[in-house]
C-alpha cells in the first residue's frame, strides 16, 4: 500500500524513487508483489501474535489484581459502566438493540462518547432498570477485586430526580447492604456521588435541585458531588453556588476538570475553588501554569488511562500524564471512568498502569491504599476498607 502511494507520487508509470523503492521492498513485476504481500502477511502475523502476547499478560496481570481484591475505584459513572448483556436486554425491549450493538462496534472521541450516553439513557429509562444496572455495577466491580467503590450518577428529570435517587440507592443496597454496607464483613462498602451534569443541569437551579437530593440523601450512602458532562458546555460560574454548598453541607466535591483543550480559565477556576478532588486533569498537564497550580495545591487527580487514550485525548499509554504526576509525587488514584464505553476493568487498569510504567504489584497495591485517603466515605469504613485490603491474598 505504502508502495502503491510513492509510486502514484512519482507519476504514472513511476518515477526513479519509486523503482528504487520497488528494488528495495521485493522487485516490480507480479513475483515482486506476491513477495511485498508475503512479507506484509509475516509482519501483521508477528505484529498479531505480539499484540496477543501483550493482551495476555495484560490478562494474567488483570486477574491476579481482581484475585488479589485491593481495588478501589473512586470515579466510575453508573450508566457509563451498565452491564452489556443488560443494556442490549433493555435495548431489545426497547427496540434499540441495533443501535446499541453499533454503538458498541463504533471508534469514539469524547464528544461522540456523549451521543453513545444519549442511548443508553434511552434504554435505562425507568426506576426498575436503574436499579438493576445500579446494582448489577456494584456486583461487577466485587467481583473485578474492588473493596471500595463510588459510582457517580446524574439525577435525570426523565425519571424525575428523586425517584432517580431512590432506585439508584436501591440498587447499592440491594448489593452491598444498608447504606453501601461498611466493610466491616470484608465484602465491597460502595457510595454515590450525584452528578450535577453541564449539558442536562443547564441552569443554576437544576443543579442546586441535584445538590440538595445529595444533601438529603447522606443518611443513605450519598457521600459527594461531581461536575461532568459535556466540557464543551455549561459555564463553571453557574454551578458554584451549588457546589459551595454541597461542602458547607459536609459533602465531597469532584470536578471534571481540563477534558479538552483552550478551557485554562476554567481549569484556573476549578483548581482555585479546591475542590476534594479533580478528574482527568488532562490538558491541565499540559500547561506549565496550570501544572504548577495543580501540583502546589495537592488536589487528588482521578486518572482514567483507557478512557484518555480510547477518546484521544492521549496519544498512547506511555504518553499518560499518569507518569509525569506520579513522579512529581503528586496524589493520583487509578480510575476506569466508564466499564462498558472503554471496555474496561479496575484491574484491567492497574494491569495497564503496571506494564506500561514499570510498576510493581506492590506499588499498585499502595497506590490504591493511598485512594482511600482521597475517599468521601466516614472514617470507619476506610478503616475497614484498608484492613481488608492489607489482610488481601495474592
Ligand atoms: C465527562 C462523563 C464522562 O450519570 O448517566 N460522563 N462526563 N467526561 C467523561 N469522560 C468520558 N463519562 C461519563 O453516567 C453517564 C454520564 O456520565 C457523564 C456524562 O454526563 C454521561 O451522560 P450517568 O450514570
Amino acid at each position: 500500500e505504502e508502495v502503491g502511494r510513492d509510486v502514484g507520487a512519482g507519476g504514472v508509470g513511476g518515477g526513479v524513487r519509486a523503482r528504487r523503492l520497488m528494488a528495495n521492498r521485493g522487485g516490480g513485476g507480479a513475483r515482486g508483489r506476491r513477495r511485498r504481500r508475503r512479507r506484509a502477511r509475516r509482519r501483521a502475523t508477528a505484529r498479531m501474535r505480539s499484540d496477543d502476547a501483550k493482551n495476555d499478560a495484560r490478562a494474567r496481570r488483570a486477574a491476579a489484581f481482581a484475585r488479589a481484591r485491593c481495588g478501589v475505584e473512586l470515579h466510575a459513572h453508573v450508566n457509563g459502566c451498565v452491564r452489556e448483556d443488560t443494556l442490549l436486554e433493555l435495548a431489545a425491549a426497547r427496540g434499540l438493540e441495533r443501535e446499541c450493538e453499533r454503538a458498541l462496534a463504533s471508534d469514539r472521541d469524547l464528544l461522540a462518547c456523549f451521543e453513545i450516553f444519549k442511548l443508553v439513557h434511552a434504554c435505562v429509562d425507568d426506576a426498575a432498570a436503574l436499579r438493576r444496572v445500579t446494582r448489577e455495577v456494584c456486583e461487577d466491580f466485587a467481583r473485578d477485586g474492588a473493596r471500595y467503590l463510588e459510582l457517580r450518577t446524574t439525577p435525570k428529570e426523565q425519571i424525575g430526580k428523586e425517584r432517580y435517587v431512590e432506585a439508584v440507592l436501591s440498587g447499592l443496597e440491594d448489593a452491598c447492604g444498608r447504606c453501601g454496607g461498611d466493610g466491616a464483613d470484608g465484602e465491597l462498602a460502595a457510595r454515590i456521588i450525584l452528578s450535577v451534569d453541564r449539558a442536562r443541569d443547564d441552569d443554576a437551579s437544576k443543579a442546586m435541585e441535584t445538590i440538595d437530593l445529595a444533601i438529603k440523601y447522606k443518611e443513605r450512602g450519598v457521600v459527594g458531588v461531581d461536575l461532568s458532562g459535556s466540557p464543551v458546555v455549561g459555564h463553571w460560574d453557574r454551578y458554584v453556588a451549588a457546589f459551595e454548598k454541597a461542602r458547607a453541607h459536609g459533602l465531597g466535591t469532584s470536578l471534571h476538570n481540563g477534558e479538552v483543550a483552550n478551557t485554562e480559565a476554567e481549569q484556573r477556576a476549578f483548581i482555585a475553588f479546591r475542590p476534594d478532588r479533580l478528574g482527568h486533569c488532562v490538558y491541565t498537564v499540559r500547561d506549565e501554569s496550570l501544572l504548577r497550580d495543580l501540583l502546589a495545591s495537592k488536589i487528588p487527580v482521578e486518572l482514567c488511562l483507557t478512557s484518555n487514550v480510547k477518546t484521544r485525548s492521549c496519544a498512547g499509554f506511555a504518553e499518560h500524564h499518569f507518569a509525569k504526576l506520579r513522579s512529581a509525587g503528586h496524589p493520583i488514584c487509578l480510575c476506569t471512568d466508564d466499564t462498558w464505553v472503554f471496555q474496561t476493568s479496575l484491574s484491567r487498569e492497574y494491569a495497564i498502569a503496571a506494564e506500561t510504567f514499570g510498576l510493581t504489584d506492590d506499588e499498585i497495591r499502595d497506590m490504591s491504599t493511598r485512594a482511600m485517603d482521597f475517599a468521601f466515605c466516614d472514617e470507619d469504613v476506610k478503616l475497614n476498607v484498608l484492613a481488608n485490603i492489607r489482610n488481601s491474598t495474592s
